[in-house]
């Protein structure tokens, strides 16, 4: 990422933050969009909802330091994917893909890479799909290719996610025994309730277009 040259940290810290900022809009209006016309063209709404953040300049220092480094704008820019990020929330496991796909297929977007933990799930039961992709951000001097975290999940593996985030903050990464086995448990039932609700879905799919087809054919008679 080429920061515009400013005189002094502040200055850069603004500039460097008004970048993710853009980012964050440019690629919520893309996505919006995408979804916009998915509904226009299969009558069907693959995202439930989106949200974005950028990093607080706490969460920033904290893992710049989680991961010794030393807390400079460079090695913020350079280091961390996740300042700017969007959590895009849909119905059912294979939507995930779907808007995966949708994301990747943008001509001005760019992968840098994919950590795909629903097909490999972290030992926790943590369930999510992340791209960290590079989007262009035109400045009166030129475009900046400016980082965003995408991660993209089900309802349901949000809500498991939440909570073990909260437990997580809360004992510091350190919680007792019986709480994380509780959490791979309740991983383990929002599987199971992501799979039931894919086939029920499924069905009501094949049993609407077995309707449709009667109907037409009805007509014909
Ligand atoms: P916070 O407080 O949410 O911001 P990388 O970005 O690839 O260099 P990182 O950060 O390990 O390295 O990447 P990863 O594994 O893709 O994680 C990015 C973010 O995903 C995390 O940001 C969390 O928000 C979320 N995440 C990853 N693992 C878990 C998990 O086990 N449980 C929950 N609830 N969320 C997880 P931060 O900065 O670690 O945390």
């Amino acid at each position: 990422m080429n920061i515009p040259k400013s005189f002094n940290q502040v200055d850069q810290w603004k500039s460097v933050m008004f970048l993710y900022d853009s980012a964050l809009k440019e690629i919520s209006t893309k996505i919006e969009i995408l979804n916009n016309e998915f509904v226009h063209i299969y009558n069907y709404n693959p995202i439930e909802h989106i949200k974005s953040r950028l990093k607080t300049p706490d969460s920033i220092v904290k893992k710049l330091k989680r991961y010794d480094y030393d807390v400079t704008i460079d090695n913020m820019v350079e280091k961390l994917n996740d300042i700017a990020g969007i959590r895009i929330i849909c119905s059912f496991t294979s939507d995930i893909y779907q808007i995966a796909e949708m994301i990747t297929k943008q001509s001005d977007v760019t992968v840098l890479y994919v950590k795909d933990y629903i097909k490999y799930p972290k030992p926790n039961g943590y369930k999510s799909y992340h791209m960290v992709i590079t989007i262009p951000i035109y400045l009166t001097d030129g475009p900046v290719d400016t980082k965003v975290e995408i991660q993209i999940r089900t309802v349901a593996m949000d809500f498991w996610a939440s909570l073990e985030h909260k437990i997580y903050y809360k004992f510091e990464g350190n919680a007792p025994a019986y709480l994380q086995q509780e959490l791979k448990a309740c991983a383990d039932v929002v599987n199971m309730l992501d799979g039931k609700m894919f086939s029920l879905n499924q069905a009501i799919l094949e049993l609407s277009e077995a309707q449709q087809r009667e109907t037409a054919e009805e007509d014909m008679m």
